[in-house]
């Protein structure tokens, strides 16, 4: 191409570029797909290498200048950047607003509402539509230039839009990082073992103080512009509102949720409102600003020290504070997990005192090394329950002491287990642990187990409650006269209760070991284990690699059957439980006979039967020879299903899976008939 012709086009194109620039970041209203913005450039770029004396600094193509190679040059702002008064509480904001019109004699006064960003002030400099600098706040008269690093900030325009821009002007705003570049950030650099940042605005921070401006370039800042320092020629508006709106007419990209509100009251909405919102907005703010809105009324109220009366900043309670860890104990829940609990310093940290926080797991603890006496970094954001981020190693004193697992239940001294690959650690004294002692027995005494008739869920938290029962043992020593003396209890139901504790004991192996709760241990795996042991007493001394003999039990599960048979607590309730008559036919396959029309199926129940229901349907099913399971896997045979099979259904059929109907599943056990 001609230099002429390819003057022409390089001009032509990188007005292009600065358009759809304004419309991208400045109107959030793009004209053309990323493809098609990435082809401009790329053209532009093309020309610029074939006609290098046609480059110039202040093309698309080079707002990423090179490293500078000394500290960065001082800049003095031509008028000083101003720091904001905070509002701590509504009534802060009441007296803000009160003095300002008294001051200004006037009933009512309307602000322009902000969101603060939380991120770094920064004073750009346009000189005729030029941006010729760009400072830090530094202590306000005097920043830092860092104009090649802001150059590097895609959504500042290196040129004002439209054709009469003023001969001088110096706009202010925020630079920040949204919180998803800061993931995107963090990530890299762990990944190629960089150093991490501890928040967004520290992220930004550094990103913008680097020397090498191709850096800044690759971490994805962006700009909010909130107001303006130095102007020359230019027809300064009435209303900071206008202001606002005039700066996106040059170009310039303001907040959308910036609104006018009136009075005090729109000031307390409007906090409300964004507070609300304030973990989705994508960027991190730490409170609203309000400004008189009238400029004229600003001038009138003017400054104290180097703040002005006509602007306030009123704050979020802070998400993350730091504060020390003075001791870290065990929870034990229900199912017998352990939890690590940091006792803290109590600390005042998104609008709560917080003085516990859980460490949720060993592997968590330990991935963020936490020790007792570390100073660490708690976080509350909005209503998440608040959670350690990370320790701050400066701090950590000499003696900062290493948390180590309990070997013995903090509850009820049996021993702890944690499996390998697992990252909860547990209490094994499933039968004794007072922790736990509801879930026990709630357990024990259901259907599918001991089936104890009358023994609900109520009533098991009225005997724990009231000491009664400890372990399930200590329900065959119940007596009607005590139990009819209890809460919505008669002397009928004291009677018929004390019946079914008595039918209970005759029962099965099976039955038995599943009511134990040993964890991972269910139906499928208690029958498992029935039949391959045939009585209790080989199962309680065999070891490991023995109980990995059964069908379908893994190492896991068979460290599970060990630990619980290895505390010395369950085998004592164990043994209670015999002594007070619980017995079942020993050596005998209580619930699958060998042969059977279903023997060798694999079978899934799922959806309402009609003749009978779902756990006697699984019966059935066992009692005809088959393994019944509960999900569907490439090992199930068969698929039962009745009306509303869900999503059974649709795995089974994916899986190739035989499916039959009630009426064909009746046939299979060679009960045809009703249906
Ligand atoms: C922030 N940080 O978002 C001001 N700011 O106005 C807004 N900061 C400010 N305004 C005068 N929206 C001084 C600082």
């Amino acid at each position: 191409m001609a230099a002429r012709d390819a003057a022409k086009r390089i001009d032509e194109l990188r007005r292009q570029i600065e358009h759809h620039n304004y419309r991208y970041y400045v109107l959030d209203d793009p004209e053309v797909s990323d493809a098609r913005y990435d082809a401009l450039m790329r053209e532009l770029r093309d020309l610029e290498d074939a006609h290098p004396d046609l480059v110039v600094p202040d093309s698309p193509t080079q707002r990423v200048g090179g490293a500078l190679s000394r500290e960065f040059a001082e800049v003095v702002h031509a008028v000083p950047m101003l720091s904001l008064d905070n509002a701590f509480s509504e009534q802060d904001v009441v007296d803000f607003d009160r003095r300002a019109r008294e001051r200004l004699d006037v009933a009512a006064i309307a602000y322009s509402a902000e969101p603060k960003i939380d991120g770094l002030a920064i004073s750009v400099r346009y000189e005729g539509g030029r941006l010729v600098q760009a400072a830090t706040r530094g202590d306000g008269a005097k920043g830092e230039d860092v104009t090649a690093n802001v150059r590097a900030i895609r959504s500042v325009p290196l040129h004002l839009v439209g054709a009469t821009a003023p001969g001088v002007l110096e706009v202010r705003g925020e630079v920040f990082m949204t919180r998803r570049s800061f993931t995107e950030l963090n990530r890299r650099q762990e990944e190629q073992g960089e150093k991490t940042f501890a928040n967004p605005r520290n992220a930004a921070a550094g990103s913008l103080r680097q020397l090498d401006p191709r850096i800044t370039a690759s971490r994805s800042l962006d700009l909010f512009f909130y107001g303006i320092g130095a102007a020359e020629g230019w027809h300064m508006p009435r209303r900071h509102s206008e202001v606002l709106a005039a700066l996106r007419e040059l170009g310039l990209r303001t907040c959308p949720e910036i609104d006018v509100v009136d009075g005090v009251q729109g000031c307390l909405a409007y906090y409300e409102r964004i507070g609300r919102r304030r973990d989705s907005l994508g960027y991190d703010i730490d409170g609203v600003v309000y400004k008189v809105d009238r400029l004229d009324w600003q001038r009138d109220l003017g400054f104290v020290a180097r703040a002005p009366r006509w602007a306030v900043a009123h704050k979020f309670p802070a998400q993350e504070e730091t504060t020390t860890v003075r001791d870290v104990e065990f929870q034990v829940g229900r199912t017998g997990a352990l939890t690590p609990v940091a006792r803290l310093e109590p600390v005042f940290v998104g609008g709560v005192t917080v003085s516990n926080v859980t460490l949720h797991n060993m592997d968590d603890l330990e991935r963020k090394d936490v020790r007792i006496g570390d100073t660490v970094v708690v976080r509350r954001a909005g209503d998440v329950i608040p959670e350690v981020v990370r320790v701050v190693p400066e701090l950590r004193p000499k003696h900062a002491r290493v948390v180590e697992l309990p070997k013995r239940c903090p509850v009820c001294g049996s021993h702890v287990t944690r499996t390998a690959g697992e990252a909860v650690a547990r209490c094994t004294g499933g039968l004794v642990c007072p922790a736990q002692r509801r879930e026990a027995l709630r357990h024990f005494a259901s259907r599918r187990a001991m089936d104890i008739e009358g023994l609900g869920d109520k009533l098991v938290e009225q005997l724990v409650d009231a000491g009664r029962v400890e372990t399930p043992a200590d329900l065959y020593a119940l007596e009607e006269d005590e139990l009819a003396g209890l809460e919505r209890m008669g002397p009928k139901s004291a009677a018929n209760l004390v019946e079914a504790l008595e039918r209970s004991k005759q029962t099965t192996l099976p039955r038995f070991l599943f009511a134990l709760g040993i964890r991972d241990v269910g139906e499928a795996t208690a029958l498992a284990l029935a039949e391959h042991f045939g009585g209790l007493e080989l199962l309680l001394d065999a070891t490991v690699e023995e109980i990995q003999q059964v069908r379908d039990v893994g190492p896991v599960v068979a460290a599970h059957v060990r630990d619980f048979f290895d505390e010395p607590h369950n085998r004592k309730v164990v043994t209670a439980l015999r002594k007070a008559g619980v017995r079942w036919p020993e050596g005998t396959r209580t619930h699958a006979p060998a042969e059977g029309p279903l023997t060798g199926e694999v079978v899934v129940i799922t959806g309402t039967l009609e003749s009978m229901t779902r756990d006697e349907a699984r019966d059935a099913a066992r009692a005809a020879g088959a393994t019944v399971t509960d999900s569907v896997s490439r090992k199930t045979t068969l698929l039962v299903t009745g009306t509303e099979p869900g999503s059974k259904l649709q795995k089974a059929r994916e899986l190739g899976v035989r499916i039959v109907e009630e009426p064909g599943f009746l046939r299979l056990l060679g009960r045809p008939g009703r249906s």
